[in-house]
């Protein structure tokens, strides 16, 4: 799926150790952002993950508490989680975060930034006023685990959409923060997204 190559020689690397390897992301940030439309456009469906990651998956499922399982049926009813099999050895599950508007968000982001290996903070490009729910979305997951992120600016297409360094400017973010121009219903802008924050994973020193 991914024409840069760059995961070409990481993917031959644990293909021949015979270890596929299963990256997860999280998609954050506030209600309305397009979490769900971003992962919709994405998804391939679990059927396409490889057989080591399915067999992953249903001992999780067997093995997961209460709280998990209440959080995994509540993101599957809203179709909030996806599967993407980028290669023989390299499976991505990309996961929505509920809202920050949302009574349970606080456990639930636990849980989530606990498993994760990546998060797209996204933010509706329009909505200046979800800005700051945008920030403390962003702040709170990054207090909970330092992963390596990208700030996705959604809704490129919509008349009135503000363009990356506004938004650098409104957030005051630095220039090392990557903000990628997004519209997740487009299925090329939704995968620039996906293999930006696939590179900033990839490239982190092993802890
Ligand atoms: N024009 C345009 N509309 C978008 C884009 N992304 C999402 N939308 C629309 O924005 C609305 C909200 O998108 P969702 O994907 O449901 O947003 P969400 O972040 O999952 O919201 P919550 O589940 O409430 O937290 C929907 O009507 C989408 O169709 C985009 O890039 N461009
Ligand atoms: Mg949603």
């Amino acid at each position: 799926m991914f024409d840069s190559g760059r995961f070409d020689s990481y993917s031959d690397f644990a293909y021949n150790v015979g270890m596929a390897r299963t990256i997860n992301i999280t998609i954050a940030g506030p209600s309305g952002a397009g979490k769900t439309t971003f992962i919709r456009t994405l998804d391939q469906g679990v059927a396409t993950l490889s057989a080591q990651a399915r067999l992953k998956h249903e001992h999780w499922l067997q093995s997961a508490n209460p709280e998990e399982i209440a959080e995994y049926n509540h993101r599957r009813e809203k179709a909030d989680f996806g599967a993407i099999r980028a290669s023989d050895a390299l499976n991505i599950w990309l996961y929505g975060s509920l809202a920050p508007s949302h009574v349970r968000h606080l456990l639930a982001w636990e849980i989530l930034s606990m498993g994760s290996d990546g998060t797209i903070f996204m933010l509706d490009s329009t909505r200046p006023d979800t800005f700051n729910m945008a920030l403390y979305t962003m702040r709170t997951f990054q207090k909970m685990a330092r992963l390596p992120f990208v700030v996705a600016a959604n809704k490129q297409d919509l008349p009135g959409a503000l363009g990356v360094e506004e938004i650098r400017r409104r957030l005051g973010l630095p220039e090392g923060v990557v903000i990628d121009p997004c519209v997740s219903t487009d299925k090329k802008s939704a995968q620039h997204v996906l293999v930006e924050v696939l590179t900033r994973i990839v490239k982190r020193p092993a802890r």
